[in-house]
């Protein structure tokens, strides 16, 4: 992500309504008017002193100064009537980005300030709506409203227009990768602009978000998809997948979103009767929750159910109703949902498949066909496709081939060798983020270093190493590439085979000698207490295998078992059995 410079950043906060700006009524809290009159009489929302020497006008708020030479300015326009999120519809989220769309050019961010009930739908629906995004588009919203003591509004309001106003998501494509965006297929599908959604300290894609609790401050996760970005003393920027997108193409608003769109979650038993009552007219298109890799019962009557709707043009998508993990062909009762006609949502969460089939079926002129193939395309980031389906050898694409050989033969000149080299990094790191071992072989025949960087000091281990290619590791490391290579952010392949959680990747670094450096330890503390307190074994068994310290302590002087003091039995387990010092005893005073 790339910071944005000038010395004035302006953006537009749509104001929907949520629990951030509401007010207790006869004992309930219902949307509250006036959140600018609020953010006006707060510090950290509004530097009046600049606002008067600047002659800014009324509308206008200023934050205090958050870097020496930038100011951001925002304009808080509250939409009429303000919505419990419970209330939202496609209806009310196609008039945020109709918003958008009329103020495109006069702001350089927005901020969509919503509920969270419904606020990863919000996100998943725009994501789609808005096509070619330059601009960042950040919903935030909070758990308990701005104007109290203890909440969680200011943090969350206050860095979603920290992250708008200093950030550019997506970042601008150099135009040599834009070009050859054009010949990866894959990579031209995964070009998406992302709408985001900020809470508490994470920056989410949007579209991969889902809420998951009703009261703590940590509400959403994003379950197949680590954060874009994370705010501490630090922001830490998961560059890998801040998408690149091509500075050409003009923002396009897709409005006409199918409303007849539903929602179906199979249970143990489910009679065959109520599918098909279900499933029946006007409903165009249903998202099924299935249970764990897309298996649904193999009874006949319900799968001749299924068969007969999509034989009469009802697209069914087929999405786990576990929070992690996708939609696979392993098992016979996944397979009986394929052949009756269902389509694969692979990670994809409900609320993404919900909108993208809204937005799919909203599009005119396609054929039924042509729908289900959009449905399994990665169209805004929002699905991980395996690699095996998607990424056949990308020199077997003819005309990718055609370009390279062409740019790989022109040679005499300084600008062809310029070219060349760029052209080789683009490949590289492309075919190492496809997880393409034929390309970076035919790259090593044609005598090409794969220890090559990008301007963000990437490198194809890198990327391999997010990723969690453990073949395309295996043999750049065969290759003699460095393990310890730091991009621009100080990051070496093995943080972020750890953010990653690709355990496999981490023994194959470390065997090759892959370390953390100091500067990757300074805050372990903090990350692996937050892991503790979020139960999250399988990121503490990364940090462990990457040889962190896990008695490294936090801010407060914590350590990720005294963290988990209140909490999961099994990671107090998983602590104790990864080291038997976890952490110092507190001392008695
Ligand atoms: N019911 C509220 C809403 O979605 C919940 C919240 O914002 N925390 O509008």
């Amino acid at each position: 992500m790339a910071r944005a410079t000038g010395p004035e950043r302006r953006l537009l906060a749509i104001y929907t309504g949520g629990t951030i700006g509401m007010r207790s009524e006869g004992g309930v809290l219902v949307p509250g008017k006036g959140l600018a009159a609020v953010l006006r009489a707060l510090h950290m929302f509004h530097d009046e002193e600049y606002a008067q020497a600047h002659h800014l006008p009324e509308d206008t708020l200023v934050l205090p100064p958050a870097s020496p030479d930038q100011r951001i300015l925002y304009t808080v326009l509250e939409c009429q009537p303000l919505f419990d999120s419970s209330d939202m519809t496609i209806t009310e989220w196609v008039q945020i980005a109709q918003i958008i769309e009329r103020h495109y050019t006069q702001y350089q961010g927005f901020v969509v300030i919503h509920g969270t009930d419904t606020m990863a739908f919000a996100a998943s629906v725009l994501s789609f709506m808005l096509e070619n995004l330059q601009k960042p588009v950040i919903l935030t919203g909070a758990q308990v409203p701005i104007h109290a003591l203890w909440n969680d509004g200011r943090e969350n309001l206050l860095g979603a227009l920290l992250m708008a106003g200093q950030y550019i998501i997506p970042e601008p494509m150099e135009s040599v990768v834009a070009l050859l965006m054009g010949s990866l297929p894959h990579l031209a599908e995964e070009e998406e602009r992302q709408v985001c959604l900020f809470f508490q300290n994470q920056l989410f894609r949007g579209n991969r978000t889902t809420k998951v609790d009703a009261r703590r401050f940590a509400a959403f996760c994003s379950p197949n998809l680590p954060a874009l970005a994370t705010v501490g003393a630090d922001i830490t920027i998961n560059r890998e997948l801040v998408r690149k997108a091509s500075q050409k193409d003009r923002l396009v608003v897709h409005s006409s979103m199918e409303r007849d769109v539903g929602l179906l979650r199979l249970y143990p038993g489910i009679p065959a009767s109520l599918v098909r009552t279900f499933l029946q007219p006007p409903l165009k298109g249903v998202v099924m929750e299935t249970f764990g890799s897309g298996n649904g019962p193999t009874k006949p009557d319900l799968l001749q159910e299924l068969r007969v709707a999509s034989e009469h043009g009802l697209i069914i998508v087929n999405c786990t109703h576990c929070l992690q993990g996708t939609v696979t062909s392993d098992y016979a009762s996944g397979m009986a949902m394929a052949g009756a006609g269902i389509v694969s949502g692979f990670d994809m969460t409900s609320e993404a498949a919900l909108a993208k089939l809204s937005y799919v079926l909203g599009q005119p002129g396609l054929s039924l066909d042509d729908r289900k193939k959009l449905l399994v395309k990665n169209l805004r980031g929002e699905m991980t496709r395996p690699v095996t389906d998607e990424h056949q050898s990308l020199l077997q694409d003819g005309m990718l081939g055609r370009r390279i050989a062409w740019l790989l033969s022109l040679n005499g000149s300084q600008e062809a060798d310029a070219m060349q080299d760029v052209l080789t990094s683009s490949l590289a790191l492309a075919a190492a983020h496809a997880g393409d071992l034929d390309t970076l072989q035919a790259l090593v025949e044609l005598g090409r270093d794969l220890n090559l960087k990008d301007s963000s000091g990437q490198t194809p281990l890198h990327v391999a190493a997010r990723r969690g290619h453990a073949a395309v590791v295996t043999m750049l490391l065969q290759k003699g590439v460095d393990v310890n290579a730091h991009n621009e952010d100080g990051h070496s392949p093995l943080l972020l085979a750890v953010r990653g959680r690709h355990q496999g990747v981490i023994g194959l670094l470390r065997t090759a000698g892959a370390c953390l450096s100091p500067q990757e330890l300074e805050d372990v503390g903090t990350e692996l207490c937050r892991l503790a307190s979020r139960a999250d074994s399988e990121g503490l068994r990364a940090w462990w295998q990457a040889g962190a310290d896990l008695g490294q302590l936090d801010y407060d002087g914590r350590c990720a078992l005294q963290a988990e003091a209140a909490g999961n039995a099994d990671v107090v387990a998983l602590l104790q059995s990864f080291t038997d010092r976890v952490c110092a005893q507190p001392q008695p005073h």
